[in-house]
């Protein structure tokens, strides 16, 4: 049963105690607005000084670093598309941004890791279809073979909670 490892909570993921938290970045990692900005405000500067020796990161793709100030150990970076008509290969992105970060996280022997719903907005990628492909990315991996036990979508509006709790609810919790 992969229920009990998926969370949907309404907050601020640089608040949380876990051992990683997904930062939704751009192909620069060098900081931004949105989520990005407030990561980096709460881990402080060391994070930007390893971000710098990243030297980037492709759309779909993740790298890791130190938390530093932050609670969580990890910060998982991951550059999710920009949505222009859903013709460009945002979904396969998308769901490549999931895919990618979890497998860091395992690589790193990480248990627990908190996702914002990566790019809903700056991206504009429609947030209901966001979460359905963040949800479902997420069931697969836990399906497989994985030493991950906690997944917490970490939702920073109302409405966006509700699309990933009915995502939740359509995908695993009636389906198995
Ligand atoms: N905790 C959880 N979720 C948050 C927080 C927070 N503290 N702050 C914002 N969100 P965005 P993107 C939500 O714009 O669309 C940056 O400038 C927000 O409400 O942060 O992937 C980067 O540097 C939304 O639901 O990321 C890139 O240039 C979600 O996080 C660009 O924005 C993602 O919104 C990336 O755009």
């Amino acid at each position: 049963m992969i229920t009990g490892k998926i969370n949907v909570v309404e907050g601020d993921i640089t608040q949380l105690s876990v051992d990683s938290i997904v930062n939704a970045a751009n192909t620069s990692l060098l900081g931004g607005g949105g989520v990005d900005g407030a990561i980096h405000r709460a881990a402080g500067p060391g994070l930007l000084a390893e971000c710098r020796g990243l030297n980037g990161c492709e759309t779909g793709d993740a790298k890791i670093t130190q938390g530093y100030n932050l609670p969580a150990d990890w910060v998982i970076h991951t550059v999710g598309p920009v949505w222009r008509d859903g013709n460009h290969g945002e979904d396969a992105l998308l769901a490549s941004c999931y895919y990618r970060s979890l497998e860091l996280a395992e690589q790193n022997n990480i248990r627990s890791i908190a996702f914002p719903a990566i790019s809903t907005g700056a991206y504009r990628f429609p947030p209901e279809r966001a979460a359905r492909i963040a949800v479902g990315t997420v069931k697969q991996v836990l399906e497989g073979n994985t030493t991950i036990d906690q997944v917490i979508f970490v939702c920073f509006s109302q409405p966006s909670y509700n699309y990933h709790r009915q995502a939740v609810e359509d995908t695993i919790t009636n389906k198995g």
